[in-house]
């Protein structure tokens, strides 16, 4: 088979495998120079964040948002990031999924929390945005892409393959919505663990069932993008895109001037 044919083929079954499982994993997608530059900027991020937020870190938290803002990081590495972002190797799989417009919303970077005994919890990123009723509708309109990129190996991420486009089995829904007496930490029949290890990538629908998997040295950088057609934009914040006179450093600028268009039009 032609290459070209090959990589189409590739991408068909990437394709497949979203629409029907939720999520696909490439292993080993990004090389060793390419992992360690990302790990470098974001390792900075992640050090300032760290002492700025001391009380939280220590207590509570085990994710930090807008990591592309101008909070932490100079304007050459947040161009990095951008670059990276929306690289050609990332830009083929958004892409090929979200074939018109998609647009950026926001980073996050996942880490294990500090304490103990905080464990790791089922839920469907819409819950903490709608009620049940509305999340049952949700779940069968567009939806967030979670693109997770691990810059230490880590267990991962635990989801139930098919739930970006059903609703909860009773069990399902008990645990993750903490209701009959069960917590949102217990195991789950159907769940599938996705261990991950530096240089792979995990592409997930954000409204699938799901929890992270805290161990390792966890540090894994998401980065969510969405349908311009679909009622995202208040999600995301000025701050985390590009400046215009950023925007000729970026190689393809495309992923964030579909957000810019949408935010001087909202
Ligand atoms: O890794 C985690 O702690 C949770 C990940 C998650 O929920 C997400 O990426 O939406």
């Amino acid at each position: 088979m032609e290459t070209i044919e090959l990589m189409l083929d590739n991408q068909n079954q990437l394709n497949n495998s979203y629409d029907k499982q939720g999520y696909f994993v490439i292993r080993d997608y990004f090389d060793a120079s390419e992992i360690s530059s990302l790990r470098k900027v974001i390792l900075k991020f992640h050090e300032l964040w760290k002492s700025d937020n001391k009380i939280f870190y220590q207590e509570e938290a085990f994710n930090s948002s807008l990591i592309t803002g101008s909070q932490y990081l100079a304007v050459d590495d947040r161009i990095k990031l951008f670059n990276f972002i929306s690289s050609k190797k990332i830009m083929d799989l958004v892409n090929s999924l979200i074939p018109t417009n998609p647009a950026f919303m926001n980073t996050q970077l996942f880490f294990n929390p500090v304490n103990p005994k905080q464990k790791d919890f089922w839920h469907r990123d819409c819950q903490y945005d709608h009620d049940v009723d509305v999340q049952k509708q949700v779940i069968h309109e567009t939806q967030v892409l979670h693109l997770r990129i691990p810059l230490f190996d880590e267990l991962g991420i635990e989801l139930v393959p098919g739930t970006h486009k059903r609703w909860d089995n009773d069990e399902e829904f008990d645990v993750r919505q903490e209701v009959k007496g069960r917590v949102s930490s217990e195991n789950l029949s159907n769940g599938k663990k996705i261990s991950l290890a530096a240089g792979d990538l995990l592409l997930f629908s954000a409204d699938m069932i799901h929890r992270g998997l805290y161990g390792l040295d966890r540090l894994a950088l998401d980065i969510l993008v969405f349908d311009s057609a679909a009622n995202f934009v208040d999600y995301v914040d000025d701050d985390c895109l590009p400046d215009i006179s950023m925007l000729d450093k970026i190689d393809d600028p495309s992923l964030f001037i579909n957000t810019l268009h949408l935010k001087e039009n909202s």
